[in-house]
């Protein structure tokens, strides 16, 4: 039976992630600041597998470290690593930036996927096994306006992700990215701090892609055989053709 952590499993794409693998038994290590979300979720998947939570920032490098180290024997040999946590904060012209949301952007997406990575690689290293996702963007293979520190976060996510793939080789350490479009989750709410509006008005006129599209491609990949490593995938709805090229109702 196969262990995995995933980060940002509170909502969106981590939580269906989390709802896939364990339709595939696989036992799961859910990470997230809200603890809340994560007790109900391990309540929910409890009844098909093993589920041990794990609630910490990754912002927090001693957090991180101390989490990972917590975790019980029957969860520490992970298999694969679901690198997700990550957000948006603000669309704003560089000039207009805050530079809170700079900090976030980069102390989530960027730092918080290497502190994470660097607490479970050495094991994967021992074994010459594991398998990571990085979950990227189109953000981090377009630039779009307004977009700025978002999409230098992702690219910084690419750039990691091929990084990793090549020192991790010889280690027989399979890394990919996938780099979704627009995902209907909080991912807006979040970006707009909270404007339930501008989040939903994000989503109308069009279909976007759900969480469970991503998850399910994301198992997909993970159920590869072993021979074969899914590197690199970009998904988009249908709609969508590039970071702003939308196909829209109106
Ligand atoms: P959600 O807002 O629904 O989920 C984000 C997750 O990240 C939550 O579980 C949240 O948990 C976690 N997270 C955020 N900040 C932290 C932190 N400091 N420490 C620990 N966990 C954190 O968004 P999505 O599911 O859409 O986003 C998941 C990933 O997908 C992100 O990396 C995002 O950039 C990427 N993505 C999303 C797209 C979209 O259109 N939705 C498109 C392309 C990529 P909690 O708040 O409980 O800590
Ligand atoms: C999330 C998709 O287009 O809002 O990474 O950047 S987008």
């Amino acid at each position: 039976m196969k262990t995995a952590l995933i980060t940002g499993a509170t909502s969106g794409i981590g939580r269906a992630t989390a709802h896939h693998f364990a339709k595939h038994n696989f036992k799961l290590i859910l990470c997230g600041r809200r603890n809340d979300r994560l007790k109900a979720l391990q309540n929910e998947l409890s009844t098909q597998t093993q589920v041990y939570t794990l609630n910490f920032d990754v912002r927090d490098k001693q957090a991180v470290d101390s989490a990972i180290a917590s975790i019980p024997a029957e969860f520490t040999t992970i298999d694969i690593l679901v690198n997700n946590a990550g957000n948006a904060h603000g669309l704003d012209p560089i000039q207009n930036g805050d530079t809170n949301d700079w900090d976030a952007m980069i102390d989530i997406n960027v730092k918080g996927l290497l502190y994470v990575s660097k607490a479970i690689i050495p094991s994967m290293i021992v074994r010459k096994q594991g398998h990571i996702i990085n979950i990227g963007s189109i953000a981090g293979k377009e630039v779009y306006t307004n977009g700025n520190v978002y999409c230098a976060s992702k690219h910084a996510v690419d750039a990691i992700n091929q990084g990793m793939r090549m020192d991790l080789n010889q280690y027989g350490i399979r890394v990919g990215a996938i780099n979704p479009g627009l995902v209907a989750t909080e991912f807006s709410e979040v970006r707009f701090k909270g404007d339930v509006e501008r989040a939903t008005d994000v989503y109308k006129g069009y279909e976007p892609l759900q969480a469970d599209d991503i998850a399910d491609i994301i198992t997909f990949v993970v159920t590869r055989p072993y021979h074969v490593n899914i590197a690199d995938l970009m998904v988009l709805p249908t709609a969508q053709a590039g970071a702003t090229i939308l196909n829209k109702d109106n």
